[in-house]
């Protein structure tokens, strides 16, 4: 798996062996880990919020927001505060949490309408990458539903076309997942066209609503449905709100509420967006409150988590959110583009209201959920079971070889302490002691070379190793 430049100490090396002969009999499609971990069968709950940022739960940090609900989950599960999406975009997260793999080997760097048509006027030509999550991938709907899990997608989906939706992924059920990124509007019948382009947009499977129905309530109305339907059997659950992704859209109510709270010195000045985190909030409630009043919460395993850092970018005049303390948001590498919130509760094995600072990365879910690590993610069980424990990995790898108005072309490697940034266009080097540093505010690149060729060499190899697309010179088109 991530190969390390430090020696690996002998139990590491033995779980390396243990690793290597489930992968061998997991390509003869012979499972040895599913007893352990799937008996009896635990139920799979995933609750995905859309660009939530690092700091935009009251758990996290938050000042203007209000998530006494997602603060509660914090209190019965572990809360992870080194957690990564593998992407600061959309689409690459979204297909690195259900296949296990980083973005670069996926060969989907960028989110689905960005793939295709790299600008040309920039000083280097970002590559065209995948647009769509291969048929060929195996996701976790698609191992757990040969295990006799009923599967089922609720919300955003936006890895590729209708030949690529849910249905085509291992998902019995879809609603509402489509190839775009964003509702045209949250309000009932979420239809039209203009906001983000030319197309008419609509969330197919929602017809049947009222006016003045939510979108963050209705999908959490489908995902209950689902619930309920399948309940009788093992079921695993995607809900991916896309709240709170632009348009920034909330409940009038909540809006004058958050108005009201506003005063100077706060860090998150945008009522409307806070509006949005409220309702996502009361919705992920309404999803644990079923858990627990059913009796199906002692043996589901929930999950929540969010696809990328906050976006700083603005709406309406506006600018979104922050991630403060961290450095920028979605798009970039800097943490504030990467760093997500990132919490599990797993029945009989996670430790209330623990907090875990190991970093993780969303390619780790896969793994979790079978028991076992896998292409690029690492079990994250013994996490649950140990918040001072240590992965076998050191260290993490981020590839974006494209423009956003939050960054140029840039990797970067994450280790325990040190982080390095290259930006593709210059091959220019940032280097920062995350812990002295968690602001990377102090590029001590020139002062500690040692370090930061040492991280590139690493970097490097990566590249090579996961086939990742690079962006090229002018000189060299056409
Ligand atoms: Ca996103």
């Amino acid at each position: 798996m991530l190969k390390s430049s430090i020696s690996v100490s002998r139990t590491r090396r033995q779980s390396n062996a243990m690793l290597s002969r489930r992968r061998f009999l997991s390509s003869l499609g012979i499972s040895s880990f599913a007893g352990a971990s799937l008996q009896p069968p635990l139920n799979f709950v995933f609750l995905l919020a859309d660009d939530l940022g690092w700091s935009d739960l009251s758990c996290y940090g938050a000042d203007l927001h209000e998530t006494p609900n997602l603060d509660a989950f914090a209190r019965s599960a572990v809360r992870f505060t080194n957690a990564y999406a593998a992407a600061p975009v959309c689409s690459p997260t979204r297909a690195s949490f259900l296949t296990g793999k980083y973005p670069a080997r996926l060969q989907m760097t960028t989110w689905h309408e960005a793939a295709q048509t790299p600008p040309l006027d920039k000083p280097v030509i970002p590559p065209k990458v995948r647009d769509a999550l291969p048929l060929e991938e195996v996701t976790i709907a698609e191992l757990l539903r040969r295990r006799g899990y009923a599967t089922g997608h609720v919300g955003k989906w936006h890895l590729g076309t209708a030949t690529h939706y849910p249905e085509a992924q291992g998902y019995d059920v879809n609603v509402g997942g489509t190839l775009w990124g964003a509702p045209q509007t949250y309000w009932y019948p979420y239809t039209g066209s203009r906001r983000y382009g030319g197309e008419f947009r609509y969330v197919p499977g929602l017809r049947n609503g009222r006016p003045g129905e939510y979108l963050t309530d209705r999908l959490t109305d489908e995902a209950l449905e689902f619930v309920k339907a399948v309940s009788n059997r093992p079921f695993y659950l995607n809900l991916w709100f896309h709240t709170p992704h632009t348009p920034i859209e909330g409940k009038p109510a909540y809006v004058a509420q958050f108005k009201e709270k506003l005063r100077p010195g706060l860090h998150h000045t945008n009522a409307g967006y806070a509006a949005m985190v409220k309702s996502l909030d009361e919705n992920v409630g309404r999803v644990l409150r079923y858990l627990d009043e059913s009796g199906l919460a002692d043996r589901t395993v929930v999950v929540f988590a969010s696809d990328n850092g906050g976006s700083v970018g603005n709406f309406d005049g506006q600018r979104n959110t922050t991630n403060f303390p961290l450095r920028s948001g979605k798009g970039s590498l800097y943490e504030g583009g990467l760093r997500v919130p990132f919490m599990m509760r797993w029945p009989g094995l996670s430790r209330a209201g623990a907090t875990c600072e190991e970093p993780i990365v969303s390619n780790d879910l896969h793994a979790t959920v079978l028991g076992a690590d896998l292409h690029d993610g690492l079990n994250l069980q013994p996490l649950l079971r140990d918040q001072v424990a240590r992965l076998a990995r050191e260290e993490l790898y981020f590839h974006y070889p494209h423009y956003y108005e939050t960054t140029t072309p840039v990797s970067a490697i994450r280790t325990r302490r040190w982080k390095l940034l290259e930006y593709l266009e210059d091959n220019r080097l940032e280097l920062y002691d995350l812990p002295a540093d968690p602001a990377e505010s102090n590029n001590v690149a020139a002062s500690r070379p040692e370090i930061a060729n040492d991280l590139r060499e690493r970097l490097h190899k990566w590249r090579v190793s996961v086939n990742a697309p690079m962006p090229t010179s002018p000189k060299m088109r056409g």
